[in-house]
């Protein structure tokens, strides 16, 4: 079923649930090319969380978070984003909505258990005017959606195996993130839970 939990933002709750295993055979292909990487913060935190991507690439260091078509050490572009990643943002955002969608980068966070995911906003992406578009596979997880200040007070929202969140509108620019994953075993992931982004973000 679908949930509007805010303006703009929609849970469609298993809307991939019987795809999971052509997504995870899609994230096997890009983890070949781009494995899981602990990124560093600005701070100089190493985050929890295992980060891939494809698409136009995500980097965190000293200087800061930026989105880049190619890979700075090699030259090289990253790889594509997965056709069947692209066919399911659209129909994603189509059936929350939105316009037709066409992202051009996708980011992977994979959560081991006790991985979390700190209250932050997403605002290094050149469009706002975009949504994106959320996949959760494996573990459960709690998400925190808060509002525009950091310190407004946020919702927990429970996200399964198979859910798809929709983030637009005036949700886009709201504090978000996700509680410490807990322990448990999922019968196609695994150990693991694995969150797929699909963004416009150049
Ligand atoms: C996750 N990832 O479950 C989440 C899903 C990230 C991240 O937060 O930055 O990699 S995306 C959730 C999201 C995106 C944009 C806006 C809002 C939530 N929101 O307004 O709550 O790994
Ligand atoms: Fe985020």
């Amino acid at each position: 079923w679908r949930e509007q939990i805010a303006p703009g933002a929609v849970v469609m709750h298993g809307f991939v649930r019987d795809h999971g295993p052509e997504l995870l055979a899609a994230v096997k292909g890009v983890i070949a090319q781009v494995p899981w990487r602990h990124m560093t913060t600005p701070g100089g935190h190493v985050m929890s969380v295992a980060m891939s991507w494809c698409g136009n690439g995500w980097s965190s260091d000293s200087r800061g978070y930026r989105y880049s078509e190619r890979d700075s050490r090699s030259g090289k572009r990253w790889p594509p984003i997965p056709a069947i990643f692209m066919a399911l943002a659209d129909e994603a955002a189509q059936q929350a909505g939105f316009a037709p969608f066409v992202p051009d980068s996708c980011l992977m966070n994979r959560y081991d258990p006790g991985s979390k995911l700190s209250l932050h906003q997403d605002k290094d992406e050149h469009d706002f005017g975009s949504p994106i578009v959320s996949v959760s596979l494996g573990l459960p997880a709690v998400f925190q959606f808060g509002g525009m200040q950091r310190s407004d007070r946020a919702q927990r929202i429970p996200l399964a195996h198979g859910d798809v969140v929709v983030w637009g509108g005036p949700s886009r620019l709201c504090f978000h993130g996700i509680m410490p994953i807990k322990e448990g075993y999922h019968s196609l992931v695994g150990p693991h839970r694995i969150n797929i982004t699909l963004r416009k973000a150049l």
